[in-house]
């Protein structure tokens, strides 16, 4: 069995729409998402479209200020268009366990599964990243929330697989990013009209900000965001 790990699709619709595509193409059947799906551009259609795969599914930091409009502009929005959907959103678990063969036991959180928002990356020292995940009993951690993939190893042999993000990467090249999880870990990354899909929201009613739309147009590289998400980290 395979399973599809996507990520952090932040309401992009043509995004999610490229790696759905991609995922049928390889025959894959299951589909894990690590969180921040609703809040963006098209928060009902992409949740209709990730629910239709019936994944399973976490919430994430996003997610959750969705739920509590509190996300400023765009939450609110997305909130709005999602209407009774919420309760939906609301009850995402913070983490998932499923077992992928060659791969072991797999634990789902969008950031650990206490919070859905501390932030840690590939270059975070093992014994911090190890507190972090002291208490999980898996083989795998699957994550999201910073937007760049990696695959690292902590002393105590537990893996931690950061699968991209669809919707909003920070890895210089643009695409909607995920991964394919067993028998190994493989990365994928899906092409997309990026510029036609900002001319698209910029001419929609979404409150989606400029700020926001350069990241989706001219994404930093995985360097530049790791050393950026570090400093947010207090290293
Ligand atoms: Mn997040």
């Amino acid at each position: 069995m395979r399973v599809a790990a996507i990520s952090d699709i932040h309401g992009n619709l043509p995004a999610l729409e490229a790696v759905l595509a991609d995922i049928e193409r390889e025959g894959i059947e299951d589909v894990v998402v690590a969180g921040d799906t609703v809040s963006g551009p098209w928060p009902l259609e992409v949740f209709e479209r990730v629910l239709a795969t019936d994944a399973l599914i976490v919430r994430g930091n996003a997610d959750r200020l969705v739920v509590e409009g509190g996300e400023g502009n765009l939450g609110a929005w997305s909130a709005e268009r999602l209407g009774d959907r919420l309760e939906v959103v609301a009850r995402w678990p913070l983490a998932i366990e499923l077992e992928v063969e060659g791969l072991g036991r797999i634990l789902t959180c969008h950031a650990t599964p206490e919070s859905d928002e501390v932030v840690y990356t590939r270059v975070t020292p093992e014994e911090e990243l190890s507190a972090l995940f002291a208490g999980v009993d898996a083989d795998v951690v699957v994550c999201g929330h910073t937007h760049i993939q990696y695959d690292r190893q902590l002393p105590s042999g537990l893996r931690i697989v950061n699968p991209g993000s669809v919707g909003l990467p920070y890895e210089g090249q643009l695409g909607a990013y995920w991964a394919v999880l067993g028998p190994d870990v493989t990365f994928r990354r899906s092409e997309y009209d990026v510029e036609r899909t900002v001319e698209t929201i910029r001419a929609g009613t979404a409150p989606v900000s400029e700020q926001l739309l350069e990241l989706l147009a001219t994404p930093p590289t995985a360097d530049e965001a790791t050393a950026h998400h570090e400093t947010l980290r207090g290293a």
